[in-house]
């Protein structure tokens, strides 16, 4: 039995990455859209009421509440939360962004942007860069991630530059999604809330600003 056991354990990892494998695999067939329908386990956020993030890297605590996770979900935004998330690492492009939420009632799409994750650590650091056919990018955000199984959320503080005001913004962010079988990232969507503006910023989101944005045909495909 004891050599079983052995062989489940060295096999369990190599399971593990049949069904979740990182970005560079081969493309499959796009997703049917849409903010919910990708499944995954979402459990509940603060359990145990204690104010503090169950089953998440203890420094998401600085950039979100319970409750402000909790808002992003009630429009509609997954949140996967676990100590064990998926290997993300790779670049994808999503082709179809366009905001899902705004709770100023804005409506629109966005041109595509390539997002590159990686660094991400066993004590679940990681980077995230993304540059956008429009010339908007942001390199280089460290943030944590979350999720057990396929499914994960990533939260960020991203700093980017609004070249129309010439303004310096922050926004507390949170990516989500489920690595599928050819690597890509099905349901991607993302939220945010604007944290700092430092300039003239009359062209950009106000402070607390709160939007979703999704990848509307499903898949931010592996690049
Ligand atoms: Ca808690
Ligand atoms: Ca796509």
């Amino acid at each position: 039995m004891a050599k079983l056991r052995h062989l489940i354990i060295f096999l369990l990892p190599v399971i593990l990455l049949i069904f979740a494998t990182a970005c560079g695999d081969a493309e499959s067939a796009l997703g049917s859209g849409g903010l919910t329908s990708y499944g995954g386990e979402e459990s509940e956020i603060d359990a145990d009421e204690d104010g503090i993030i169950d089953e998440a890297p203890e420094e998401v605590n600085d950039l979100f509440t319970p409750d402000d996770l909790q808002a992003f979900r009630d429009e509609g935004l997954p949140i996967f939360l676990g100590l064990e998330p998926v290997d993300v690492t790779g670049e994808y492009i999503a082709n179809t962004l366009r905001i899902a939420y705004d709770d100023e009632g804005v409506s629109g799409s966005f041109d595509d942007y390539v997002y590159d994750l990686f660094n991400q650590t066993e004590q679940n650091s990681i980077v995230l860069s993304y540059a956008g056919v429009s010339g908007d990018e942001s390199l280089g955000n460290s943030g944590f991630i979350a999720g057990n199984g396929t499914c994960f959320s990533i939260f960020a503080i991203i700093k980017d530059h609004n070249d129309q005001d010439n303004c310096d913004y922050e926004r507390n962010s949170i990516y989500s999604g489920c690595i599928d079988s050819s690597g890509s990232i099905s349901g991607f969507a993302f939220g945010f809330v604007i944290s700092n503006l430092q300039g003239d910023c009359t062209q950009t989101l106000p402070l607390g600003h709160m939007r979703i944005i999704e990848e509307t045909d499903g898949q931010a495909a592996c690049h």
